[in-house]
């Protein structure tokens, strides 16, 4: 299939050409930035939520209640499932395949795993960029599945407007990931598993810990001055945080939850659920609900639409400057020339590295 055919596939919103976007964006075959280019018109409508936290917490099984609570709904619902241990692309997943089978066979709903095989890109960068095809494909909403509290994870977990951090009782290294700044991104924490003891103690750990980090250890008491009914919807008394698109340095999350509740803050909730059961899934929609109304009034929707796209334009600019060093220009015949002097030791990889870039910005040979 063309990369012409291929977008009036899409047009045609047709499964196949869906599969075949992805796999093109996946892969970095030619002409996937012009497929990109074509759909991006078309993307941004999705809201796309993160669903990251250690092996085995139930992400798999809450990203299930979920697919199935916005189909209630009549959303369409796409779930990325990126596992960045994993060289396998569906192997190590297969027991997600197999518990959302019963949704699999609806239309309304698409199921991708990525593996590190997606990562010619960058994993962060490849995964935003296969939910932008699913996003300009019409998706509603878009699950991003990730196992881990590591850097890359959190890279991936910034790609998406809210995260959750899903946490079970036992996750004694959960707590550490926490503590080590790893909260900084979640919008929405979920204890899950809570049929086990010490789900309650788990949650006042954390709502302590987020508390001590926003500076307030009560956090359970309202800020007076703020009406109930602002602080829920990021209505009027949150003007402040209006200010945020003209900061020189935007935060990287829509809603870094830092500083006190100056500017009216999102305050992360903390919930339990029972996602084998079915338990806390309507409560978990709700909060994300109500995230996403606050980022619309608050302004940090927009700031963070900014930033992505800024991201995003860099991304492609030091691509295509990377291609161009080393396919358009002397530079790797000026290394090969010089290659014996730095392997006898006799001039240093620097050295020569910033003969070649010199002689690159001269566009000398
Ligand atoms: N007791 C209990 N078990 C649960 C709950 N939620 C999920 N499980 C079980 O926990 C196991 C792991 O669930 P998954 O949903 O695959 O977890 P995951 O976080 O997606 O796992 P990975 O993707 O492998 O990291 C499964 O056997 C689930 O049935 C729960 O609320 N309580
Ligand atoms: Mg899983």
């Amino acid at each position: 299939m063309s990369v012409d055919a291929v977008l009036a596939g899409l047009e045609r919103a047709e499964p196949a050409a869906l599969a075949r976007a992805i796999s093109l964006v996946e892969n970095r075959r030619d002409g996937f930035e012009h497929v990109l280019s074509r759909l991006h018109p078309r993307a941004g409508r999705a809201r796309r939520i993160g669903i990251t936290g250690p092996p085995g917490a139930g992400k798999s099984t809450l990203v299930d209640g979920l697919v199935r609570a916005f189909r209630a709904a009549d959303l369409k619902v796409a779930v990325i499932a990126v596992d960045p241990t994993s060289p396998f692309t569906g192997g190590a997943l297969l027991g997600d395949r197999i518990r959302m089978e019963s949704v699999s066979l609806d239309p309304g709903v698409f199921i991708r795993s990525m593996a590190t095989r997606g990562s010619l890109g960058g994993l962060a960068t490849t995964t935003e960029e296969v939910a932008d095809v699913l996003d300009a494909y019409g998706f509603d909403r878009i699950l991003v599945e990730t196992v881990g509290v590591g850097q890359t994870e959190l890279d991936i977990a910034r790609t998406a407007q809210t995260t959750v951090l899903v946490l079970v009782p036992e996750s004694g290294d959960g707590i550490q990931a926490l503590k080590a700044g790893v909260m900084e991104i979640a919008d929405v924490y979920v204890i899950n598993k809570a049929d086990r003891p010490g789900a309650d103690r788990l949650r006042q750990e954390i709502e302590v810990t987020l508390g001590l980090r926003r500076g307030h250890a009560f956090r359970h008491v309202p800020p007076h001055h703020v009406p109930r009914a602002d602080r829920r919807t990021g209505g009027s008394a949150d003007g402040k945080v209006g200010d945020e698109p003209s900061r020189s340095h935007p935060p990287i999350r829509p809603s870094a939850g830092e500083g006190g509740g100056v500017g009216g803050d999102w305050e992360p909730p903390v919930l339990l659920t029972v996602a084998s059961r079915g338990e806390g899934i309507e409560g978990l929609v709700e909060q994300l609900n109500r995230h996403q109304a606050y980022l619309e009034a608050s302004g940090r929707l927009g700031a963070w639409r900014r930033q992505r796209l800024a991201e995003r334009t860099r991304a492609v600019v030091e691509r295509a400057v990377r291609q161009w060093v080393w396919d358009g220009t002397p530079a790797e015949r000026l290394l090969s020339e010089r290659l014996d002097a730095v392997a006898a030791g006799e001039r240093s990889p620097y050295d020569v590295a910033a003969e070649i870039v010199d002689r690159v910005r001269e566009g000398g040979a």
